[in-house]
């Protein structure tokens, strides 16, 4: 039988195949071979010894959290409390194209903002459709849903951000303690032991510690303006063009005609100098 494991704890491993769940342990020929089964993996189960006996090729693995087969990760970005981090948001955008994982942008707790303020987030948001992204506030359940839909997801976002409240709003079935995650975390081997993923109508969603910072070093220069998504359309005078000091810069021509938001480019160049 075919299953998807959706959480370990220890040695014991959850998989999940249609609605029903088996508790399986692995069989020892993977210890020995050094391979360990993973969060998201697509398993083969001998289902009378409960009994993982293959794991299926993964498609990719992400590091923190550690998951196998991601297909999306929702980028969770709060408007106030904490404020709107562009800089961040488009480092996650960057980093997640970067893994081949196609982002979903939320934004949350605009119930804080003035009209005015809603209205510039309503500016942000159609700038990001514009470029390809899916973006959603937390209250588009239903549209979150099914955007979802079949998918295993990641949430990434800033601590305080709402990723694990997005969750309990998504579904009532686990009741996730919010800022649970963060006030626990010191790194422990447990968080990343009992990653999990979460149920909701047929996605999988894994609630992740947020963090303060992001490393991008593992970019390089040259591959940076191709996770700027928009910016792949532009042919500049020279090919290698880094959209920063060299003339002729098609890219820089569309900031000045406030075709490409500004703030999208400045972070570019933040981004590039950090990783230079
Ligand atoms: N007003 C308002 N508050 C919200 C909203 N979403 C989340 N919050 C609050 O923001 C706080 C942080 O939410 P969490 O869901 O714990 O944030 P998190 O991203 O999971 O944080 P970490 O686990 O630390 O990474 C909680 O007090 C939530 O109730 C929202 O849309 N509006
Ligand atoms: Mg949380
Ligand atoms: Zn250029």
């Amino acid at each position: 039988m075919n299953g998807k494991i959706i959480r370990i704890i220890s040695n014991l491993y959850t998989v999940k195949i249609d609605d029903m769940l088996y508790g399986c342990r692995a069989r020892g020929i993977f210890r020995q071979r050094g391979i360990t089964p993973l969060v998201g993996d697509n398993v083969v189960i001998d289902s009378d010894n409960n009994l993982i006996v293959k794991i299926l090729p993964r498609k990719n693995e992400l590091k923190r959290p550690v998951i196998a087969n991601v297909d999306n990760a929702i980028i969770v970005a709060s408007v106030k409390k904490p404020n709107l981090d562009l800089l961040l948001l488009d480092k996650l955008i960057a980093l997640v194209t970067y893994n081949d994982i196609e982002p979903i942008i939320v934004f949350t707790k605009l119930d804080l903002l003035t009209a005015e303020e809603k209205i510039e987030i309503d500016n942000l948001r159609s700038y990001y459709e514009s470029i390809g992204y899916s973006v959603f506030y937390n209250n588009e359940t239903a549209r979150i849903i099914k955007c979802i839909k079949d998918k295993i997801v990641v949430l990434a976002g800033q601590s305080g951000a709402g990723k694990s409240t997005l969750i309990n709003r998504l579904t009532s079935k686990y009741n996730i303690e919010t800022r649970e995650i963060s006030e626990a975390l010191g790194r422990g081997k447990h968080t990343t032991r009992h990653t999990e993923l979460y149920d909701i109508d047929n996605a999988l969603v894994a609630d992740t510690p947020g963090f303060s910072s992001l490393d991008l070093s593992m970019i390089d220069k040259e591959e940076l303006k191709d996770v700027f998504i928009e910016f792949r359309k532009y042919t500049c005078k020279y090919r290698d063009c880094l959209h920063n000091r060299e003339d002729d810069c098609k890219v820089k021509k569309e900031v000045e005609k406030k075709e490409i938001l500004l703030s999208r480019y400045s972070n570019y160049l933040k981004i590039l100098e950090e990783i230079k």
